[in-house]
């Protein structure tokens, strides 16, 4: 406050304050004041990068316009406010998302026109911001969208990686990690250098009284490194709340340490100790469902969620409120485990620094957070070594041995002589080293924990999580089923498809309230209406099939099936499964009659997508699917009836181009492992099928839009353990189908056979853990009442169409809204003009 100008003086400044362009020739003006002044370039000296920053400086000035003025909004209303905490926001660009939500894309498209540069080629200057791997961050990036259109005070807290997840490329059919540095030219952040918070590593603990007799705890000694806030504008469709998305980026801290070694003229170490602050937020981890258990990452754990809960206790001190009020002004939610440690470090805030007692402490913790399991796959549930916490967090470990003690104490009372149970629910696991289970920690400090589709938030209450059930009641436990922005996702990824339902419809409207999407089934049987929506799947396929043109050099006929699995590369997702069916396919083709082929429906099959750096076995699919579409691409025997494409650094750019011209998709993982999935929900929303699994939320698709609209095959979630138990006690067949695949490929069909023995080792002789060869049967099978469903142009048209007016329920406007009213309690901050 102290800070602000004197209310006398006042009117100087709003004779001046910043205004929004409103029309074209206020954007062109605003364009070229910035290409000329901001980036210092002419208009002898103005290509698409230029034009690209221009643009994009004029939206976000717009944007900031905004921003300030709902942070003012939030502040003066003071109401309760939502803080979503993760490690990953795949936010992908921002300039296109900016011109559609604030409504200005046609002034932008023409004003770019006026000075010859088209808005496609403009937009597509952009570099994604990628600070995510995969599912997990990009439901954060939807969140955002969602809370802001829907006006909820809510800020996003991560890191502001220098390097996102990896650029992907392929050489000789391997995968190679390239670094991607994407903050040049990156105009959506502002470096808020005054907004800077110490954090504190290592050290000691000392025990002292105060002059009261009260025992206390000091951290002290160790390192400090400090944080640096980012702000990153996330502008909401058709509103005016903007709100934020603060990004803290590590820093050595400016305080004593370096001046000393400056001082005595160790400048060398003093860089040294400034390089190494800044390796905290120099990497996002590539890992998507895989927890590997380094330091830095635990570093970068506890640096974010210091910084965050600084930030918010701030907040909420300068409003003079009692502690006891802190759960009715913040929600905190913890995207998966990985924000866990803010529930200690709240702990340690209110019972050391702030001098609360331990059970009204931990009683406004409790009420504050909510946590979201993502996954079931043992190999994701983080653990940290206990000497490893013990070194970095002396304190921290503490507190967590303490938050243990008293929870155990509990169940003891409640489970008396239950052994078994108190080391089953013990949030330390007494292995060597012993480990801090993160997940129990976030169930016992949270009020609420939520799984992301049904079966998977059943499987955590029967299984994982079955314990915690028992002791805390079914009540704490919920679901909230995923879902996706359909601004991104229908109306900037398929422009056409968003303005023919426009048309139908009579407005936008249904972009905010997605459930209108169900007036479409009275369309279905409007020939004309087919027609167009046919047409605009086609152009899709078009513009799909340039880019492969254009990155893989394969051309690829639009009127193909065209058949995608894009997603993490990954064992349980059964990448290796669809590979196996294309060589099943082509092996049939190859052995078919001319007659036969002319029988066949053309199909491409498309993969994309990034394998962690260190999983070998991820990488071996990758490499086999590469080695097949070189067979098979260029077998002129085959010709157009079978192509295989991997389109390399699968992003969310891409995913925009690709969404739009699938005509089937697959969501094939094993039942019982894939939590939600969400591309499953973009697919359909424009108008694809699905091949799939009961798994995730292909379930509830299939309940939304009816079981004759997709194509579901394989073991249920419910056999899959038997079927586990079964093989691992020597009950396996392979797949006779299966076995002459495997034969091909041992007859070097696709290069050395050597190179994909393990992979086939991991289902002939390791068990099959994720039975590939029990689903393969009924997977090809499905395969071909797909070929037989296209064949009836007129059938497939109506699938579609009635699916997309059914998905109504899977916007993330309608997830935000169940977490508001079920785990944080918050109202939507009304927007008056
Ligand atoms: C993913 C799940 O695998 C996916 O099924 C789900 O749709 C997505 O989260 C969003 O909820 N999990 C991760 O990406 C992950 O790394 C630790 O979980």
């Amino acid at each position: 406050v102290e800070a602000s100008i004197p209310e006398p003086l006042r009117e100087a400044w709003r004779k001046h304050s910043a205004k929004e362009f409103t029309n074209k020739e206020e954007f062109e003006k605003e364009l070229v004041r910035h290409i000329e002044t901001t980036l210092a370039r002419s208009l002898y000296n103005c290509d698409e990068l230029a034009a690209y920053s221009g643009t994009a400086l004029a939206f976000r000035d717009r944007l900031i316009i905004e921003w300030n003025k709902t942070q003012q909004r939030q502040t003066f209303t003071d109401q309760k406010r939502v803080y979503y905490l993760s490690l990953e926001f795949l936010m992908g660009r921002a300039l296109d998302n900016a011109m559609l939500n604030v409504g200005m894309k046609d002034a932008a498209r023409e004003g770019l026109r006026d000075l010859g540069f088209r808005i496609e080629d403009v937009i597509s200057q952009e570099h994604d911001a990628a600070l995510g791997n995969g599912g997990l961050g990009r439901l954060a990036a939807c969140f955002l969208d969602s809370l802001a259109t829907l006006n909820y005070p809510a800020w996003g807290y991560g890191l502001r990686y220098r390097y996102g997840i990896f650029k992907q490329e392929i050489v000789n059919g391997y995968q190679m990690e390239i670094p991607d540095y994407w903050l040049d030219n990156n105009p959506w952040e502002f470096p808020r250098h005054e907004i800077t918070v110490d954090i504190q590593f290592y050290g000691s603990v000392k025990k002292y009284q105060d002059e009261n007799g009260k025992i206390g705890h000091s951290w002290e000694d160790g390192e400090i490194v400090q944080a640096v806030a980012y702000d990153v504008p996330i502008p909401g469709y058709g509103t005016k709340t903007t709100n934020n998305l603060r990004l803290w980026s590590s820093k050595a801290s400016s305080g004593e340490f370096d001046f000393q070694k400056f001082n005595a003229g160790d400048y060398e170490s003093a860089v040294a100790d400034q390089q190494n602050a800044e390796t905290i937020s120099a990497v996002l981890y590539p890992n998507d469902n895989l927890e590997r258990g380094k330091e830095l990452r635990l570093k970068q754990q506890y640096f974010w969620c210091a910084a965050s809960l600084y930030d918010i206790v701030r907040r909420f001190k300068k409003t003079k409120r009692a502690w006891s009020e802190f759960p009715d002004q913040v929600a905190i939610q913890l995207n998966d485990t990985h924000p866990t440690l803010a529930i200690v470090e709240m702990q340690r805030i209110l019972i050391d620094i702030e001098g609360l007692e331990w059970d009204e402490a931990w009683g406004i913790v409790t009420k504050t957070f909510g946590y979201t399991n993502h996954t079931v796959l043992p190999e994701a549930l983080e653990k940290w070594s206990v000497p490893l916490m013990q070194n970095l967090l002396p304190r921290h470990l503490q507190i967590i041995y303490d938050i243990n003690l008293f929870f155990l104490q509990s169940v003891e009372k409640r489970f008396p002589n239950d052994r078994d149970m108190l080391a089953r629910v013990s949030i330390i696991e007494e292995s060597h080293p012993k480990m801090v289970r993160m997940a129990y920690l976030a169930i016992i400090g949270s009020h609420k924990v939520n799984g992301v589709a049904e079966l998977h938030s059943d499987l955590l209450k029967t299984t994982l999580f079955k314990d915690f059930v028992e002791i805390y009641g079914p009540d704490r436990f919920t679901n909230v089923t995923n879902g996706v922005t359909p601004r991104r996702w229908l109306h900037q990824a398929n422009p056409a498809l968003s303005s023919l339902i426009a048309q139908k419809l009579g407005g936008h409207e249904f972009l905010t309230d997605l459930t209108l999407l169900d007036k479409l089934e009275a369309f279905v049987d409007d020939k004309e209406f087919r027609r167009e929506w046919a047409e605009i799947k086609t152009k899709n396929k078009l513009r799909l099939a340039k880019l492969i043109k254009d990155t893989t050099g394969y051309s690829v006929n639009p009127e193909s099936l065209f058949d995608v699995q894009v997603k993490r590369i990954h064992e349980y997702k059964r990448q290796q499964l669809n590979i196996f069916g294309v060589i099943h396919r082509y092996l049939k083709i190859k052995g078919m009659s001319n007659e036969e082929r002319k029988k066949v429906i053309p199909r491409v099959s498309i993969f994309g997508g990034k394998a962690a750096p260190g999983y070998w076995m991820a990488k071996s699919i990758i490499h086999l699917i590469n080695k097949v579409a070189a067979v098979v691409n260029n077998d002129t025997d085959v010709g157009d009836l079978l192509k295989v494409i991997f389109i390399e650094d699968y992003n969310v750019s891409k995913a925009e181009i690709i969404c739009p011209a699938s005509d089937i998709s697959e969501h094939i993982s094993t039942a019982g492992t894939e939590g939600s999935g969400t591309s499953n929900m973009k697919f359909v929303m424009n108008g694809g099928l699905i091949i799939g699994t009961c798994d995730g939320a292909n379930i509830e698709i299939t309940r939304e839009i009816g079981d004759q609209n997709i194509f579901l095959f394989g073991n249920l979630a419910e056999d899959v353990e038997d079927l586990r138990h079964r093989h691992f006690y020597g009950d396996f067949q392979l797949d006779p189908a299966l076995a002459k695949v495997f034969k091909a490929i041992k007859d070097n069909m696709f290069g050395d056979a050597g190179d994909f023995a393990a992979l086939m080792a991991s289902i002939e002789e390791h068990g099959d853990y994720y039975l590939v060869s029990d689903d393969f049967h009924s997977y090809v099978t499905t395969h071909e009442m797909v070929d037989e469903a296209f064949l009836n142009k007129e059938e497939w048209l109506a699938k579609s169409i009635t699916s997309v007016a059914r998905m109504g329920f899977f916007s993330t406007d309608r997830v935000i809204n169940e977490y508001a009213d079920s785990i944080w309690n918050v109202e939507p901050l009304a927007v008056k003009d």
